[in-house]
């Protein structure tokens, strides 16, 4: 399995922007990036990664309070896809290669999303 990765452009601590590759695509020459495994950024903020058609991983659980930045990690050209949540509780518009949306889970619960553009694409974010 490729593992994907999330290169982060830290500036002033804050993420200013979020790119993304696998070990098998990603090359020299980008600088001032770090390499984490997606997921995890810091204990309030995780990645779900959009590649190959699902969504990585696909069930997350984080505490309340944190956000999740979906990242759309296709080749180029690859068609869109969103982070529908199942209750209406958020909505991405079309995200292309290396568009990004982020929801804040301010409660507990489960939310089930799914990709609009291809609804068999199913994840879940577990607040607790
Ligand atoms: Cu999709």
């Amino acid at each position: 399995m490729t593992r994907l990765y999330v290169g982060l452009m830290l500036a002033g601590g804050c993420v200013t922007a979020v790119a993304c590759f696998s070990d098998r695509s990603a090359g020299p020459g980008v600088s001032g990036e770090c390499r984490v495994p997606v997921t995890v950024i810091d204990s309030t903020h995780f990645i779900v990664a959009i590649r190959s058609f699902a969504f990585h991983p696909d069930s997350l659980a984080v505490p309340a309070g944190s956000t999740v930045t979906w990242v759309d990690c296709e080749d180029a050209g690859t068609a869109p896809h969103t982070t529908t949540s199942e209750t209406a509780v958020w909505n991405s518009p079309n995200l292309t290669t290396g568009g990004r949306f982020s929801h804040t889970f301010a409660t507990t619960g489960s939310f089930g999303y799914y990709c609009a553009v291809h609804p068999y694409m199913l994840g879940k974010i577990v607040a607790q």
